[in-house]
């Protein structure tokens, strides 16, 4: 009898663990910084410390326990349903310095999304290798992105651009950034909202670039 109350208290811990923990990630990834992590407050559990947010968006991303992957924190950008839209960029970034002896550089990081926007037909085309950040052209639809940048905003590479993505769970992804050996590059990670048609939301959390020196 003691074994099943015992077992009884446990299913009702876990029950309400996962209740409480809804989009706790289930992807693989690393649950611990890595050995050579080169990224500051990877799971922004020391809220922004590390990140810059740019002033003047009307939208700025801000610390979320809505969501995350190592408790309680996320980064959160954009507009979750439900809440006012506004037309607006919504992003932010971190400057990181890759040694020129690393071995390898890998960058990982989960992003967790969400959109009510149908309105999804006409593709916005990308920003593209060497255009500049400072001068965006406008997204036709709401759009999560993530880019790899100079430290004055020229694009180096498109990570992802996604279109109204509504996951509603964790997805991990893995770069390799050992072409960046020897340079200060910026990780930026972003939502765009068209202000009308449903609102569009990108939660991230666990940033790390592993860059160990032989
Ligand atoms: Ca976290
Ligand atoms: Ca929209």
């Amino acid at each position: 009898m003691n074994r099943f109350i015992t077992f009884l208290l446990l299913f009702f811990l876990f029950s309400t663990s996962t209740r409480i923990n809804p989009s706790y990630a289930s992807q693989s990834g690393p649950s611990n910084p890595p050995a050579c992590n080169k990224v500051t407050n990877s799971g922004f559990e020391s809220g922004v410390t590390g990140w810059t947010i740019e002033s003047g968006q009307t939208v700025p991303p801000v610390i979320s326990t809505a969501h995350f992957v190592s408790p309680t924190n996320s980064m959160q950008t954009g507009i979750p349903v439900g809440d006012t839209n506004h037309q607006s960029f919504s992003e932010f970034y971190q400057d990181i310095s890759i040694p020129f002896s690393a071995s390898s550089a890998t960058l990982s990081f989960y992003v967790y999304t969400t959109s009510d926007d149908t309105s999804t037909s006409s593709f916005s085309s990308p920003p593209q290798v060497g255009d500049s950040w400072n001068n965006p052209s406008i997204p036709e639809v709401d759009t999560q992105y993530a880019y790899i940048m100079d430290t004055i905003g020229n694009v180096l590479e498109r990570l992802l651009w996604w279109s109204a993505s509504d996951t509603n769970s964790w997805t991990y992804l893995e770069f390799d950034l050992s072409d960046y050996r020897g340079e200060t590059v910026r990780i930026l990670f972003g939502s765009y909202n068209d202000g009308v048609g449903g609102n569009t939301a990108m939660w991230v959390d666990d940033v790390f670039l592993n860059a160990c020196e032989e």
